[in-house]
């Protein structure tokens, strides 16, 4: 995070950031390149894409749930980040919160012994995949007359973790090893806070945490935003916080990125106090980093900020009878216009009233998998041939300086230009309208913010360059 001085030129901003660089954390989310979601919870069961809150816990009935063919699937196409809802907006929670009586705590499903969180994080963990928890800030059952959500309450000093009568964690909490916070939360807030608190210490390391921002509530509830980053990087200081903090939603849901997608971005606020990463411009402005976002006279700092792109295999989140994924070349599409664009691809599966990822889905994910595997990995990648998409890297870790370019290929003995492009940042792929046969590729950076920028290129062989796949 860099500040913007009130007597900085726009040249002297452009200067500073080109000087942004992403945090250990963000870099490691970025290199994953593939992540996967997995919506479950009683909307699978009643066929709803929000649910209501009117749920009841016995609404969650799995009858063979199988966390570690969740995890299979994923490890089979190459997926290395998996993120798995703990609350969705109609606010039951999959694991056995102390702070909500809607919960697996109160379902029949293993005698209210059950917690899919753990099943999850377990499953994930044995296949080395990194971890992220979703946890709804929306919360339809909370909305609910004489519940918490909106209720207009008062923020109070809170100490959290807030005890429960017979709480397991006050041994730990009297020694101290566990922390504790006092915030200034209202009912709900309170609620929301200690549910987290949950989630980042029982449950072992959390690379991600997902912070929705979609309310089907039509109530306006205040949420604790900085207090909610302060709980999560001192409980998880290497997670990365989607929305509001250090990943941000692309600002569609069909996994596509801008075709100038900056990680840089300037944010309004106070730099030495706000946590919460207030952009200059919408979340789905086509336009967020470029050197005119840049001088915006409003913007007081600069941060790392990249471009998640959430999206599903299917139609919608969650699981119904009749949805079937979609097909390979609109899979692939979307590789190429999230990966291929300096963004993240958060591919979202449906598992069924089973529990299971159903096999088309599994079938169609390892196939992503295969094709990413044979197109786009290292080993896949050549500096001669016959080409037919060209692959682009930036040393991130460095910064985001590159703001135009074109790729030339030696072909029978002279330089022709193949492709040009703005941004390139942590991958940027470019398919070719034709497959071409290079002796050589060569890469000019044509503008950039500071000196020195330089791009790797490559060339991908397996294509059909017929558009997607
Ligand atoms: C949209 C939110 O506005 C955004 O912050 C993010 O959470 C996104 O969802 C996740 O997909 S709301 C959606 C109905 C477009």
């Amino acid at each position: 995070m860099i500040p913007i001085d009130p007597g900085d030129t726009a040249d002297d901003v452009v200067a500073k950031a080109a000087q942004v660089t992403p945090t250990p954390a963000q870099l490691a989310w970025q290199r994953t390149e593939l992540s996967g979601f997995v919506h479950f919870g009683p909307n699978t069961f009643t066929g709803r894409e929000w649910g209501t809150g009117a749920e009841v816990p016995d609404d969650f009935a799995p009858t063979a749930l199988d966390t570690r063919q969740w995890a299979a699937a994923f490890a089979a196409a190459g997926f290395g980040r998996v993120i798995g809802v703990a609350k969705h907006h109609e606010g039951f929670c999959l694991f056995p919160s102390r702070y909500t009586e809607h919960s697996v705590a109160a379902s029949r499903w293993h005698d209210g012994s059950g917690d899919v969180v753990r099943g999850f994080v377990d499953a994930m963990r044995e296949r080395d995949i990194a971890v992220g928890l979703y946890l709804s800030p929306a919360d339809l059952f909370e909305a609910q007359p004489g519940r918490r959500y909106a209720n207009g309450s008062e923020p109070r000093s809170v100490t959290v973790p807030t005890l429960v009568p017979g709480d397991d964690r006050a041994d730990a909490v009297a020694d101290g090893s566990l922390p504790t916070f006092e915030l200034d939360l209202d009912d709900y807030n309170a609620c929301f806070v200690n549910q987290l608190y949950e989630l980042l210490t029982e449950y072992g390391p959390v690379e991600e945490v997902w912070l929705d921002g979609a309310n089907p509530t039509d109530r306006e509830q205040p949420y604790a935003w900085e207090a909610w980053f302060e709980v999560i990087s001192t409980l998880q200081p290497d997670a990365v916080v989607f929305n509001g903090r250090s990943v941000r939603w692309v600002g569609n849901e069909s996994g596509v990125a801008r075709e100038s997608e900056w990680s840089v971005l300037p944010f309004v606020g106070d730099p030495a106090t706000t946590r919460m990463r207030n952009e200059v411009a919408d979340e789905e402005a086509a336009d967020l980093g470029s050197r005119a976002r840049l001088a915006d006279p409003r913007a007081t700092f600069l941060d790392w900020y990249p471009a998640e792109c959430d999206a599903s295999i299917v139609d919608g989140w969650f699981w119904t009878e009749d949805k079937r994924p979609l097909a390979l070349d609109e899979l692939t599409s979307m590789y190429l216009a999230s990966v291929g664009r300096n963004g993240v691809l958060l591919l979202n599966v449906a598992p069924d009233i089973r529990g299971l990822i159903p096999a088309d889905q599994v079938a169609r994910l390892r196939e992503l998998g295969d094709w990413v595997r044979t197109t786009y990995d290292d080993e896949a990648l050549v500096d001669h041939g016959r080409i037919g998409a060209i692959v682009l890297r930036e040393a991130i870790e460095l910064g985001q300086l590159i703001e135009a370019f074109e790729v030339d290929g030696l072909v029978e003995g002279s330089w022709q230009r193949l492709a040009t492009g703005t941004t390139i940042g942590h991958k940027r792929i470019l398919v070719l309208d034709a497959p071409v046969v290079v002796d050589s590729l060569r890469v000019r950076v044509t503008a950039a913010r500071a000196e020195g920028a330089t791009a790797e290129v490559a060339g991908s062989t397996a294509h059909d360059n017929a558009g997607g796949e």
